[in-house]
């Protein structure tokens, strides 16, 4: 049976098969969160945003959902089913027992917190106090799906304690240094340390039966050893990208575009004993192209790497954000249709085009593209 836009069901297994229901972000009432150990990591050191929290200004809340707006009508115009989150007041402090924090984040990226395997989806665990609640902005979808989709499965990992236990104090200062920090990337001593299984859905790419996976700042080695238990029916390969600073999630340094091709960022090449899978499988890795900027957006979190933060519609078909030219010309020149979206000006609610989307349900079954282990 086909997919019909009247039937409710979540099927996606991985990036790249045809697109046909998605989530699309919000940027209502989004907050630069306050200080916190994970957060603090993870902001450049040069930023703007460092010793400043609270909403955003309403002016660029209401560009940024003008953008995302944009690209959700620029999708059904297409004929993807597109769903909205609901956001809840994300200027109430955060509480659990073990701590507190004086606001929440937003609902902007649902792919850092959603992860759909097969017809499950997967709230993930997060690391960041300020998104410890995000999953409520998703569980009126949630749950409409699950009642819809019999076959559909609703699963949320072990919400994590989040106490001082899970940081490691030596990133707590914003005089680092960007050596010492690559260093420390290098030797993968990152933010977060293996108190508890940590992880953000972001970290994650979906390949059929293989998932791949980045250890860093948001995912630590036990997220990943528990994301191999949960699904034991996938090979679940952890992967890291020397060379980034701030690495937090992989969809701005390793990009699959169709079966046999990704892009991966040449300023984080995936270490070479690390590409022995792709290139016995006849994966082929290229440079992902310059980011046409020299600097993020204001307010910004992420690189100038959104550039690659692309979202794929089908194998030959690929939306990328409208300024990124050199973006756009490599995928041209790699045959492939590009669908150019305006989206730079939301950059700052929680990245790009890949960011603000999480699939829900896409053509295909779950394959092998790895046959040769
Ligand atoms: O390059 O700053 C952004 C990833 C957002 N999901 C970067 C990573």
């Amino acid at each position: 049976m086909g997919w019909s836009p009247d039937v409710t069901e979540v099927k996606s297994w991985n990036e790249w098969d045809t697109l046909r229901h998605v989530i699309v972000g919000r940027a209502d009432d989004c907050h630069i969160p306050p200080p916190e150990p994970a957060l603090d990591a993870k902001v450049p050191e040069d930023s703007d945003m460092r010793g400043q929290w609270g909403r955003r200004p309403q002016e660029t809340i209401d560009r940024a959902n003008e953008l995302l707006d944009g690209f959700a009508k620029q999708l059904q115009d297409r004929g993807v089913r597109v769903d909205r989150p609901t956001p809840f007041d994300f200027s109430k402090p955060a509480e659990t027992p073990d701590w507190k924090t004086e606001s929440s984040f937003g609902c902007m990226p649902p792919r850092d917190v959603l992860l759909t395997v097969g017809h499950e989806i997967l709230e993930a665990t997060m690391s960041y106090r300020c998104r410890w609640f995000e999953y409520l902005c998703y569980r009126d979808l949630l749950q409409q799906y699950y009642n819809e989709d019999p076959k559909m499965r609703h699963e949320a990992a072990p919400k994590p304690r989040l106490t001082d236990a899970d940081y490691h104090p030596d990133y707590l200062s914003d005089k680092i240094g960007e050596a010492k920090r690559l260093e420390w990337a290098a030797a993968k001593h990152f933010v977060t340390t293996e108190e508890e299984p940590l992880f953000d859905a972001a970290d994650v790419l979906r390949f059929g039966r293989d998932l791949v996976v980045q250890h860093g700042f948001t995912t630590n080695l036990k997220g990943i050893d528990w994301l191999q238990r949960h699904f034991p029916d996938h090979r679940v390969h952890t992967v890291n990208f020397p060379g980034d600073p701030y690495p937090i999630h992989i969809d701005a340094t390793f990009t699959p575009i169709r079966p046999g091709l990704i892009m991966n960022n040449p300023q984080r090449r995936l270490p070479q004993d690390q590409r022995a899978m792709f290139e016995r499988n006849g994966w082929e890795i290229v440079d992902a192209a310059q980011p046409a900027h020299n600097a993020p957006p204001p307010l910004c979190y992420s690189s100038t790497w959104l550039s690659m933060n692309v979202l794929v519609l089908d194998p030959k078909t690929v939306c990328v954000e409208k300024s990124e030219v050199y973006q756009a010309d490599q995928l041209d020149k790699l045959g492939v249709e590009v669908v150019p979206v305006d989206l730079r000006d939301a950059y700052a609610f929680g990245g790009g085009l890949h960011c603000c989307t999480a699939d829900v349900y896409r053509d295909g079954d779950c394959e092998d593209y790895f046959p040769k282990m």
